[in-house]
């Protein structure tokens, strides 16, 4: 038998991610890996001083461009060129100076969603994050949300799903706890939405986002990140049947 090639777990596990939310009315959205200061920080809510602008966080190619931090900016755009109802889900690249190790590497991959219309409150946000995380996982799977906080939403949550490994009993993927960190996510803070010239006091939305590389981590059992991107044939070739 010869292998011919096949598609890439992060891809697999992304295109199953955008047909969940695709029947839900999202639509699909891109945007550039090179931004300016504006639409991946101060449009955003990050004030002048705040540690993730710092070089030691992001990469900057000049004073006010940078590689994008995460996929928030391509938000920002459809924010500023359309009216609400928005509903979209963006996929991408994004990069981070941090070391490299079985957990973490310079660029990632991250899927972020938004839904901005007339009272769009927390339990739809609740709700939504809900059936996206039984469609891709079964229906048995608990969730819990635990307070968090990002400059762009407020308030905002952390979303842990139960080890499907362990089923909450305790293993060495959820540390014995039952539980995996899996997004964040909350509601849209009214200056962004105002910073993109959407009327905050007759909108309002929520928003998440979550690392591919982490989720096809736990549905595929993956221990070591840097596996996706060494393009060795003998890991790349069992997902063969998997993805159209
Ligand atoms: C996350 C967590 C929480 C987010 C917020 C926005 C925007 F542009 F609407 F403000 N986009 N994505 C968001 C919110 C992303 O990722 C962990």
């Amino acid at each position: 038998m010869t292998y011919s090639g096949s598609r890439h777990p992060l891809k697999i596990v992304e295109n199953e991610i955008i047909e969940i939310f695709k029947k839900l009315g999202f639509v699909y959205a891109e945007g550039p890996e090179i931004e300016d200061d504006w639409h991946n920080f101060s449009a955003l809510n990050f004030p002048p001083n705040h540690p993730a602008r710092d070089m030691q966080d992001t990469f900057f190619i000049s004073e006010d461009l940078a590689l994008r931090t995460h996929t928030s900016s391509v938000q920002v755009r459809l924010m500023e060129s359309q009216k609400p109802p928005i509903r979209a889900i963006m996929p991408g690249r994004v990069y981070r100076n941090e070391a490299i190790s079985a957990r973490a590497n310079c660029f990632f991959h991250q899927i972020e969603g938004i839904y901005i219309d007339e009272k769009v409150s927390f339990a739809d946000l609740k709700q939504t994050l809900y059936h996206f995380i039984q469609a891709l996982f079964g229906q048995d799977v608990n969730l819990r949300f635990r307070p968090s906080y990002f400059p762009f939403t407020e308030p905002s949550a952390e979303m842990d799903i139960s080890c499907m490994l362990c089923k909450g009993s305790g293993c060495n993927v959820c540390k014995h706890t039952g539980w995996l960190e899996i997004l964040g996510c909350g509601m849209i803070d009214p200056n962004v939405l105002e910073a993109s010239g959407i009327d905050s006091t007759k909108y309002s939305g929520f928003a998440f986002g979550m690392g591919i590389e982490r989720i096809a981590m736990l549905k595929f059992e993956v221990k070591d990140l840097r596996t996706y991107f060494t393009n060795d044939i003998r890991f790349l070739s069992q997902f063969e049947s998997l993805g159209e």
